[in-house]
């Protein structure tokens, strides 16, 4: 088998009829609908560049069933979906009895159309009343978010044996403490430092309240983290490959190595590579990141880097030895030409690392509709379905329906080469 498909070698293959294909979204990013989370804060503040707000995103809190109805089309197996704590908790100890209620009707619906929920507890959003008092910096958020944990677990428990704790702690800590670009917008790199601390504390506990629950109640559960990871490869200078091992140390290690401790999978968001390079820049202590000249990228200039997607998954099962889901994988694309091949090209990769002996279980593609990219507002379409956010259509794509029949026949079908190279 190739390892790269080029345009000339593109390959039919089968996936594992026990491997799951599937979506991811996150709540607040398609909701709508709720002021009282940092983000609206945020929105409220002009930091979203084009402008945006997720006051409306998807109205998907109003579209659950519209949006059920989306997944059942596509096929997918499983959806990832978030808990937003701030509706759970809108008030410091007073849980909503109705966003509860919501959820489970949510997570019935998925369950009726026979998709297996993958549930965030915390997705880059914290409840307004909690950013304010200082946020993940206070060692009592180990406890308020253990206690909000037990509260879902204890209400939807019934509905969903599988749990990411916390959502790519390494991008809400370096975004919100090193660079400044999202909530609390600080520039201090010790509050990443601290905050990766209480993380790593918050989902030790919370895994541990998960399984006392569901034991206790006769269930099993899986619970793990969706972590962050690139593909970080040194450039030619003297001292890269130090700085790309620092990259690696403080951006993936210092989360993986304990989280992983406790947990009975490894989630990874793979997206993109970086090349490290030293500099004599005494202000550059990390280095510059760049991509080779010829890359090819996402409208959002990220590197389309399959390869990674093998190299990563195959040193980080290695090290820590648990069963791999892929919780997010996707492409930034309006034109829609390249996110099949994209697909496609990843999905080679996990093919290889099964045949390697690796257990990916499954795979997310990220996202189901184009959505609100955190700073970067409506202007980054990654979805299967294109969003009009003004009139709330939803449009299935070209790559959409290329994911569909590829979830249909688990696996990419010599039809569906042909679709590809007919759409490129
Ligand atoms: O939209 C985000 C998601 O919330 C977390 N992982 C990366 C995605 C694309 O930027």
């Amino acid at each position: 088998m190739n390892d790269r498909a080029t345009s000339e070698a593109f390959i039919p293959f089968t996936l594992p009829e026990n491997f799951l294909l599937g979506t991811a979204t996150s709540g607040l990013q398609i909701e709508g609908g709720d002021q009282r989370n940092s983000w609206y804060a945020w929105a409220q503040k002009g930091r979203i560049s084009d402008g945006s707000s997720p006051i409306v995103a998807n109205d998907h809190w109003n579209r659950v069933e519209e949006d059920t109805r989306l997944l059942e089309e596509l096929g997918v197996h499983t959806h990832r979906m978030g808990i937003e704590w701030a509706r759970i908790e809108p008030e410091p100890g007073r849980y909503d009895s109705d966003a509860i209620n919501h959820y489970r009707h949510e997570i019935g619906l998925l369950r009726d159309a026979g998709i297996e929920p993958l549930v965030t507890l915390h997705h880059f959003a914290n409840p307004l009343w909690l950013e304010e008092a200082g946020g993940w910096l206070r060692p009592e958020v180990i406890d308020l978010f253990d206690s909000y944990v037990e509260r879902v677990v204890v209400d939807l428990g019934d509905l969903v044996s599988d749990w990411i704790t916390i959502n790519e702690p390494n991008v809400y800590l370096a975004e919100g403490y090193v660079f400044g670009e999202w909530p609390p917008g600080r520039q201090n790199p010790i509050g990443y430092l601290r905050g990766s601390r209480i993380m790593i504390a918050a989902h030790e506990r919370a895994y541990g309240t998960i399984h006392r629950i569901q034991e206790g109640a006769g269930r099993s559960a899986r619970v793990g983290v969706a972590h962050h990871i690139r593909a970080f490869e040194p450039g030619p200078r003297p001292g890269s490959r130090l700085v790309a091992r620092m990259h690696d140390r403080l951006f993936h290690r210092r989360f993986l190595d304990p989280m992983s401790e406790h947990s009975d999978f490894l989630g990874i968001n793979y997206y993109t590579r970086d090349i490290i390079t030293a500099t004599m820049n005494p202000g550059q202590l990390f280095g510059s990141r760049s991509l080779p000249r010829d890359a090819s990228t996402s409208d959002l200039g990220w590197e389309i880097f399959p390869e990674g997607l093998f190299t990563v998954v195959l040193e980080l099962y290695d090290r820590y030895d648990l069963p791999v889901f892929i919780t997010e994988n996707g492409l930034c694309d309006r034109s829609d030409r390249k996110r099949a091949t994209f697909i496609y090209e990843h999905l080679l990769q996990i093919r290889r690392l099964l045949d390697r002996g690796v257990p990916v279980e499954r795979y997310y593609y990220w996202t189901l509709m184009d959505n609100f990219e955190w700073a970067l507002g409506e202007s980054a379409p990654f979805g299967l379905y294109e969003c009009d956010f003004q009139s709330q259509a939803r449009t299935l794509r070209t790559s959409g329906r290329f994911y569909r029949d590829l979830c249909r026949a688990h696996g990419v079908t010599p039809e569906l080469i042909r679709d590809i190279n007919e759409n490129r």
